[in-house]
């Protein structure tokens, strides 16, 4: 059966990789499973087409045969629970590394979406700055704690899973921060994930969309 994801038409992040789709692309390149993309235009994510399978009116969006779901993180764990490749067939392990999916997804992720929301909606505040400097204690907090836990092992729990590639998906954040900077097991993990081959595919897939949207 075809799956089907939704993707931005002319992406915010022009083509960085920081939309969430990238994460859908890379776990079913990480599977090896062929997908197609249905590009929104933001006008088109709001009308009752796509309110029907996200009701949210955001992307990503997966479809394959009768199943239609949203939320990114439901998504990766969808396709990681029913293709080999980015769960442990261990009991115990599986539910390490749905675990770290969690982790990277609330207790990591959080403080991040506060940073942007804190930049876009309430940059023009007098209190800005003080706050701006309070969600980033708290990121460098979890980063300090999470490079604790990584040490120098490659990956999370024994081989890459679902886990890494949502904690380098959020990792990735903060790249341009230079925040990761100081934390150099941190940022050689993030390259280690950014180097895998169906990281670089799913990256120039989505960056091909952007190319074409403004050449076009
Ligand atoms: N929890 C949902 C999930 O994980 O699927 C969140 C989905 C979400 O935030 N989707 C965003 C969206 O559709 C795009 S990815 N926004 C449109 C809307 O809400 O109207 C978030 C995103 C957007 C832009 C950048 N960027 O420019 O760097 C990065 C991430």
């Amino acid at each position: 059966m075809t799956i089907t994801i939704t993707a931005f038409e002319r992406s915010p992040d022009r083509g960085r990789g920081l939309a969430r789709d990238m994460r859908v692309r890379w776990a079913l390149e990480e599977v090896g499973q062929p997908y197609d993309v249905r590009l929104l235009s933001f006008k088109a994510m709001k009308e009752p087409a796509h309110l029907a399978l996200q009701p949210f009116g955001q992307i990503p969006t997966y479809e394959e045969g009768d199943l239609a779901i949203f939320e990114s993180g439901a998504i990766v764990l969808h396709i990681a629970q029913h293709h080999a490749g980015l769960l442990p067939e261990n009991p115990n392990a599986r539910a390490r590394a749905i675990t770290w999916v969690f982790a990277a997804l609330t207790t990591m992720e959080q403080p991040m979406i506060d940073r942007e929301i804190a930049k876009f909606m309430e940059g023009d505040q007098p209190w800005y700055e003080q706050r701006r400097s309070m969600i980033e204690e708290r990121i460098r907090q979890r980063l300090k704690e999470l490079a604790v836990r990584l040490g120098d092992a490659d990956w999370l729990d024994g081989e890459f899973s679902v886990g890494d590639l949502e904690m380098v998906s959020v990792l990735l954040r903060v790249k341009g921060s230079g925040m990761l900077d100081d934390y150099p097991n941190l940022s050689a993990y993030v390259a280690r994930g950014e180097a895998r081959p169906a990281y670089k595919r799913a990256f120039a897939a989505q960056l091909a969309v952007f190319t074409a949207a403004s050449s076009g």
